[in-house]
């Protein structure tokens, strides 16, 4: 290496070194940055901040002996004071010490490692049990003990995602309907997929679990605080995994066993509504809700889609043909292979009500679609399979 070159990159170190120095003695960066864990809320959460700052600790103390050490050796023994080196080999004591010291370090780390894991995975004796269901792109919650289920999507408002608005205080770790725990029970999470790999990931709790179709993996968490908790899809799991944040509303019990039953008449709402003859303006301005957080992450929110990969609903044909194929391709989805994705099935998704509202809006209200016609949940109903 020449030595304009040895300068330069001297210089570029040192330069580096000097901004971390400065970047670390400023308190705004800790904020901004937020270069600590999130404050833990559940007891294992409380664990793996201790796990994690125990082990950091003994990796300094190990980082400054050693390169103590080293540069005091390189430094005292250097060739300019003419040092000559020791000519030894086969030191017993030595080769003791440099094995016996780093397996004691070691196991010192594995035993409060694999307890505080044997804690994340003992779900028994659990209170209440919620299963979570990762979607392209939305979670489902079902409380089987309770009989409720309900999807919770992104609701941050597409304008902010594309720069035309502000961006509120939580972007995008804002839903619409948040998961509700009670405080101080013992939560058991089944946590699965339907589609592609999902991960279930909040930090306040301790807790992070990949969601896989066809297996049900297990964790669990005991809230102590009552407050609101945010995470995110900690997978790749398509074009819009960074858009299905997780929101966690820990309540009180009392106020829990209310919530249960706010859900209890929200359903019976909903399914009185699969019964009754709606007006296209009711229809159409519940099918637009419904078709902002249930079909714009691929159709766009004016129903533009995107050349090649999501077809655009504006002008489709199936959108301005008979409403018979345009429910059927809603509920059981469709793959002609003429595109780069697939369309999902929805029937599991949405109520008679809702497609009905959706397939109405999409045919009457969006982009320059009118065929005039409204359907009515029975008929949604009529064509399940
Ligand atoms: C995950 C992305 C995705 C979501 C979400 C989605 N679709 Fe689709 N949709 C597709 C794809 C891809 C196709 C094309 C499938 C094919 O024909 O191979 C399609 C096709 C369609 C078609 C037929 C269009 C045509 O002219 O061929 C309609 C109608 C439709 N979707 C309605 C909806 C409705 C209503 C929703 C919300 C309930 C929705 N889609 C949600 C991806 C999606
Ligand atoms: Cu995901």
């Amino acid at each position: 290496m020449s030595m304009t070159l040895i300068k330069q990159f001297t210089g570029v170190v040192s330069r580096l070194i000097l901004g971390g120095c400065l970047w670390l003695t400023m308190p705004t960066a800790f904020a901004a940055y937020g270069l600590n864990f999130q404050k833990p809320v559940t007891p294992v959460a409380q664990r793996i901040l201790e796990l994690h700052n125990m082990i950091l600790i003994i990796c300094l103390i190990i980082f400054v002996i050693v390169f103590s050490f080293m540069f005091y050796s390189i430094y005292a023994h250097r060739k300019s004071r003419g040092y000559k080196a020791a000519k030894f080999h086969d030191n017993t004591f030595l080769e003791l010490v440099w094995t016996v010291i780093p397996f004691l370090i070691l196991v010192g780390m594995a035993v409060p490692s694999t307890a505080t894991l044997v804690d994340t995975y003992d779900t028994s004796k659990s209170d209440l049990t919620v299963k979570i269901t990762g979607y392209q792109w939305k979670w489902k919650y079902d409380y089987p003990d309770q009989d409720i289920s309900f999807f919770s999507t992104l609701a941050t408002p597409r304008d902010q995602i594309e720069n035309k608005a502000a961006k509120g205080e939580h972007y995008l770790l804002e839903v619409d309907n948040p998961i509700v725990l009670p405080v101080g029970k013992k939560v058991r999470f089944l946590v699965t997929a339907n589609d592609v790999i999902h991960a279930w990931w909040v930090p306040q709790l301790g807790v992070k679990k990949d969601a896989i179709p066809g297996f049900i993996n297990e964790i669990w968490a005991r809230v102590d605080e009552p407050g609101v908790y945010r995470g995110q899809c900690a997978e790749l799991c398509g074009q819009d995994h960074g858009f299905m944040p997780i929101v966690v509303n820990a309540v009180s019990p009392e106020d829990f066993t209310k919530w249960i039953a706010m859900q209890k008449d929200k359903a019976a709402a909903e399914s009185a509504g699969g019964n009754k003859t709606w007006t296209k303006e009711e229809l159409v301005e519940k099918g637009k809700k419904a078709y902002a957080s249930t079909c714009a992450a691929c159709h766009g929110p004016e129903g533009k889609g995107i050349p090649g990969v999501f077809p655009a609903i504006d002008g489709s044909k199936i959108a301005s043909g008979p409403a018979e194929e345009h429910i059927k391709t809603v509920l059981n989805g469709r793959a002609t292979g003429k595109f780069g994705a697939q369309m999902p099935p929805f029937a599991a998704q949405l109520s008679d009500t809702d497609v009905a509202a959706i397939v109405t809006f999409e045919r009457n209200a969006l982009g320059s679609n009118k065929t005039g016609d409204l359907i009515q949940p029975s008929q949604v109903k009529a064509l399940r399979k």
